[in-house]
């Protein structure tokens, strides 16, 4: 017998198909349920969709943390940063100011419910930062750690205009810590476990901001840098997209070939560390098997000088591969 589907189960199976999370998949089975038509031809698939329900209900009841699924946002440009904090810190407002990305701002909690990507641009380099829903311990996404444990850096956002401030900021250091995450410098050492970081210290603007400032240093680990922004007053927004560049530990590398002139439009932007060889492989992927020799521009080197393959590629090298 045929199943004769009606259009409003064909959109909550693509739903289901499409859900990301426990709870989405649930309401899309849910929905699946309401509007399967009741007939001879169904009962296996409604008997399956009962059965996929049951099973779903089961794992949330018996493993919580289950419940966690957990946003991939799409990479773009030379990194992925995230904006971390408490509920109106204002890091929605922040990401708008220093980006083409255009999120809801409010002046009231969790407005932001999902990542939302915008592209920052420093000098000759894009770096895509995520926008987050707080950092909560009652009302933040359960895949929230997830993400922030994914991204190459934090920027932490604490809010200068409120009485809260030092609550707020106890609060989220005890959430990294029970998630075993630390916030190291730009410079320190990164990892699965430990994320480069900085304290962006917002609404600068806010009176007794000052006052507040000084007892965020106070609150704050020593080693992680702070910095005072606003978003109103257009405040330290250049420093701030200088210092999401720094979170990455990249440097930035420029190619040329041999009696041509240097593009400094679009840079290699490359780990920290990252030989001649290595780097000729991400130029391209012939150079590395036909590297003889390259000639470089830079800091460390005189003009043009001749490098072998185990030579350090430095911020700002220009690069002429010799294959
Ligand atoms: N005075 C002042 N208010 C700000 C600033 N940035 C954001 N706000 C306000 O703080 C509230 C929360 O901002 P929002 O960006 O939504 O915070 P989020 O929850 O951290 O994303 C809004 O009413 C904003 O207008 C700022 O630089 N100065
Ligand atoms: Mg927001």
């Amino acid at each position: 017998m045929p199943a004769n589907l009606t259009p409003d189960y064909k959109r909550a199976e693509e739903r289901y198909r499409q859900a990301l999370t426990p709870e989405d998949k649930l309401a899309a089975l849910d929905e699946m349920m309401a509007t399967i038509p009741k007939h001879k031809g169904t009962e296996k698939m409604q008997a399956d969709i009962k059965r996929r329900i049951a099973k779903l209900k089961d794992e949330q009841e018996k493993h919580p943390s289950k419940k966690r699924a957990f946003y991939i946002v799409e990479r773009e440009g030379a990194g992925q940063i995230a904006l971390v904090g408490p509920a109106n810190t204002g890091k929605s407002r922040l990401l708008a100011s220093v980006s083409n990305a255009e999120p809801e701002v409010a002046p009231y909690p969790f407005t932001t419910q999902v990542p939302q990507p915008g592209m920052v641009k420093f000098e000759n380099v894009q770096i895509q930062v995520l926008d987050l829903p707080p950092l909560d311990p009652a009302l933040s996404p359960p895949w929230l750690m997830g993400v922030i444990k994914s991204v190459d850096g934090v920027v932490l956002c604490f809010d200068l205009g409120s009485d809260d401030l030092l609550d707020q900021v106890e609060t989220t250091f005890r959430m990294f810590e029970e998630a075993n995450l630390q916030m190291v410098p730009a410079k320190g050492e990164r990892g699965h476990r430990a994320k480069s970081a900085f304290i962006a210290a917002t609404k600068a603007d806010a009176p007794g901001a000052s006052d507040r400032l000084d007892m965020l240093c106070d609150a704050c680990p020593k080693d992680l840098h702070i910095l005072p922004v606003s978003a109103e007053a257009g405040m330290n927004l250049e420093n701030l997209r200088r210092e999401v560049y720094e979170l990455l530990g990249c440097i930035r590398v420029y190619t040329k070939a041999p009696g041509q002139k240097v593009d400094y439009s679009s840079p290699f932007v490359i780990r920290r560390g990252t030989t001649l060889l290595e780097g000729a492989a991400i130029v391209h992927k012939d150079f590395a098997d036909k590297l003889k020799y390259a000639r470089v521009w830079g800091s460390k080197t005189f003009d043009g000088q001749m490098v072998q393959r185990d030579y350090v590629l430095q911020d700002g090298d220009i690069v002429e591969f010799h294959v």
